[in-house]
């Protein structure tokens, strides 16, 4: 009997002290990614707690079970101690586990309070950051409003075999390290969710609404996270990824969105005039990235509510009927007025591309001048 009981011990207190000791390996492959943030790590730490609260009482109790199971056998003879509830620990045993039990979970839920509030109180700092987080469907914009730098950014397609497969992006959101960045968060059309697991915080993105959260990202890296609302077709395609660097990289990457922010203006105001090759290939870029949610990659559209281009007869049709309908949108229809939101050598692009891609074969080529007149 006693080697069995022994064997036994050894084999829980090892189990014991595996489970004890699993935050020493620097692999979290198997439990969440590593927290970069104060709040991340509070969130990870009570995780960890609570996992190691739970296996004692796991083993405690299963060594009672296990124990009584072998020993109190009816089998061995063993009797029913008809006395147990009079004595001391019988009467009392009732009232102190629940006590017990109640006051490990209340410790716990202190301490996950404690976090949580520390997570939804946005702190007070002159030198907070804000960036605004816009959901589109189906990609993120990234304002950064003390920099009056826009970023969008939008899912690379990968083979499902790719590490990346779903989980990475053109444009980074680019961070500072040891900053504290609150985030305002909002919606340009449906409900997303912004969720970075390694920064300990989602929040849903509503139009017409702002949300904050807040976070201080503690080490460089890059980050994963992707949009938690189910938002459409292309919910899946949303990811995002924070790339944290330290102050001087932040300030060369602002300086460096800058410049071509303003090589894009430039570029577009010059009187240059355009061939049917440089036009297509930028059309191509704005067509993809700003119409083809809606009109779909191979201009085929989404019967009954967004009209194929390929072969459509306002496309393949005059061209001011064209332009007046990219320029100034349909009322109440999905069909935005582009005429505030794109440049007027991208709108020149995006109907050349639009004329002669798929099988359309006008040969039209448009200057921005000619967007300009019929403006
Ligand atoms: C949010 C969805 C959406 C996006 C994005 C969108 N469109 Fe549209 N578009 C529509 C809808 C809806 C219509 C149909 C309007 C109507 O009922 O006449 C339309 C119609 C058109 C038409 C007329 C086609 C026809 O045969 O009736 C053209 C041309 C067009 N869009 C070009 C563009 C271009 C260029 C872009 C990108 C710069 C774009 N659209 C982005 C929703 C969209
Ligand atoms: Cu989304």
């Amino acid at each position: 009997m006693s080697s069995f009981i022994k064997l036994f011990f050894k084999i829980t207190t090892t189990l014991f002290l595996f489970v004890y000791c699993i935050n020493v390996f620097a692999e979290y492959g198997l439990n969440f990614p590593e927290p970069v943030t104060e709040n991340a790590r509070d969130i990870y730490d009570i995780h960890m707690n609570t996992v190691r609260i739970i296996s004692a009482l796991l083993v405690v109790v299963f060594s009672i079970v296990i124990y009584s199971i072998i020993f109190h056998r009816k089998s061995v003879g063993y009797k029913a101690d008809q006395e147990f509830h009079k004595g001391v620990f019988g009467r009392w045993a009732w009232v102190l586990v629940p006590v017990l039990v109640l006051g490990v979970d209340l410790g716990i839920a202190g301490k996950a309070e404690r976090v949580l509030e520390n997570l939804w109180l946005i702190p007070k700092d002159e030198n907070m950051m804000d960036v605004k987080v816009i959901g589109h469907q189906w990609w993120w914009e990234y304002e950064y409003i003390d920099h009056g730098v826009t970023v969008e950014s939008r899912y690379i397609p990968k083979e499902p075999s790719d590490d990346l497969y779903l989980r990475d992006v053109d444009n980074r959101l680019v961070l500072p390290i040891n900053t504290k960045v609150r985030f305002l968060h909002t919606s340009a059309d449906v409900i997303h969710s912004f969720w970075v697991p390694q920064l300990g915080m989602k929040k849903d993105a509503i139009a017409g609404y702002i949300t904050e959260t807040w976070a201080d990202i503690n080490k460089e890296g890059i980050y994963r996270g992707q949009c938690a609302e189910i938002c459409g077709a292309w919910h899946a395609r949303m990811p995002i990824v924070i790339e944290a660097v330290d102050q001087e990289k932040f300030s060369d990457w602002v300086a460096q969105q800058k410049n071509i922010m303003l090589a894009k203006a430039e570029e577009a105001s010059s009187d240059k005039e355009w061939s049917m090759d440089e036009l297509m290939e930028k059309g191509r870029s704005v067509y993809n990235k700003h119409c083809s949610a809606c009109h779909q990659l191979e201009g085929e559209g989404l019967n009954p509510v967004f009209p194929a281009l390929k072969g459509s007869k306002i496309v393949n049709g005059p061209l001011d009927e064209h332009i007046k309908i990219v320029l100034e949108g349909k009322v109440s229809t999905g069909m935005p007025a582009w005429n505030n939101l794109l440049n007027e050598l991208e709108l020149a692009a995006v109907i050349t591309y639009e004329r002669n891609a798929w099988g359309n074969d006008t040969g039209d080529i448009i200057q921005p001048s000619d967007v300009k007149t019929s403006d």
